[in-house]
């Protein structure tokens, strides 16, 4: 890990600046963009680690657009981050799983849209498990007219020009890509600043984790039973059998796999035909984040950034992790469908 530059700390809104610099005609506009996240990041940070002595642990009493309960937390996160955005008035549009519809920002000239799973894992907040926030950000088409459209915000994962996560865990991580590969951040409460802990971040090619919420079992794929009876069998060669992690929140889930390799999965099944994550503000920018760590996303069939959406919420089956790992549980499924089909 190279924690230090010449001997002292990087911050992140240092190392965002440096890397600014190695982009002569760059406007600045993005690296304000992340560092406003950064800002709602540690403040949202602060208040998940008082969650349990204040009174904002549980359920605000309403639902989200997904029918969920929303807890107050998730409401504090939301309006941290969207009015973090509104400062500095270069986002014209946010998407965010607690709002239904697109929020216009008073910057309609702005030329960013933000997506954003401000709390992701929420069903955790309350037994002090590790939670995080997502963000995936896009530049709005020069082509449409100055009113923001939802339209606008239908771009495949590809065209992210930016996307990351925090993870409020035993410690509070940040990590980003620009598409330069992927920066790894560790909040110093003392100092309340992201120190670099990690410039160029890389999953190994294969893991020997395997992560996925088993209860579900029955109504899985034959390839995907067949692939974890796989990771259950002993194999010295490929350090079978693996072991099962499953956190239940996506980001930690993904940071752990970032760090470790392995694989996480959420497949479709009886009860989410279409996968349960969302592809624009939890899929996408986890995929843009593993790829540039060497890994591979797909949704079974084709790669998670390549996916043309339809609608700003909508959901995708997921196999993300290291290369390897996911290229054989891709091996399986193409196996056992034909199996299936007959
Ligand atoms: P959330 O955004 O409402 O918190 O839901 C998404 C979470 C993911 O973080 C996690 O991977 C998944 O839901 C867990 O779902 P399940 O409880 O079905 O295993
Ligand atoms: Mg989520």
């Amino acid at each position: 890990m190279d924690l230090k530059q010449n001997d002292r700390l990087v911050t992140l809104e240092e190392f965002i600046i440096q890397s600014q610099n190695r982009f002569p005609g760059a406007t600045g506009e993005l690296s304000q963009l992340l560092r406003d996240i950064g800002l709602a990041a540690k403040i949202i940070s602060r208040e998940v680690n008082k969650a349990g002595i204040t009174n904002i642990l549980g359920n605000e009493g309403s639902t989200n657009v997904h029918g969920e309960s929303v807890k107050k937390l998730d409401t504090f996160a939301d309006q941290q981050l969207i009015s973090s955005l509104e400062r500095s008035s270069i986002t014209c549009m946010v998407i965010s799983e607690e709002n239904d519809g697109i929020v216009r920002l008073r910057s309609s000239g702005g030329k960013y849209i933000v997506y954003l799973d401000p709390l992701d894992g929420s069903s955790n907040i309350d037994v002090n498990v590790s939670i995080g926030s997502i963000f995936s950000i896009y530049m709005r088409e020069p082509r449409f007219d100055p009113a923001v459209e939802e339209k606008e915000a239908l771009q495949p994962g590809t065209r992210q020009v930016a996307a990351g996560y925090v993870l409020y865990g035993s410690s509070t991580t940040l990590s980003y890509t620009t598409g330069l590969g992927v920066s790894l951040f560790t909040l110093d409460p003392s100092i309340g600043e992201f120190i670099l802990t990690e410039r160029k971040v890389q999953i190994p090619d294969h893991g020997t984790i395997y992560s996925i919420n088993e209860g579900s079992y029955n109504s899985w794929d034959l390839g995907l039973k067949k692939y974890i009876k796989y990771c259950q069998e002993e194999d010295q060669e490929t350090g079978r059998p693996y072991s099962a992690r499953y956190i239940g929140s996506m980001v930690a889930d993904i940071h752990r796999t970032l760090i470790k390799g392995g694989i996480f999965i959420y497949p479709h099944s009886k009860r989410y035909p279409d996968g349960k994550l969302r592809l624009m503000y939890e899929c996408n920018p986890l995929s843009f984040i593993i790829e540039q760590a060497g890994g591979m996303a797909t949704n079974g069939k084709k790669r998670i950034m390549d996916i043309k959406p339809d609608s700003i919420h909508q959901r995708t089956p997921i196999y993300i992790g290291s290369k390897e790992n996911v290229e054989m549980v891709m091996d399986f499924l193409f196996e056992y469908a034909e199996e299936e089909a007959v």
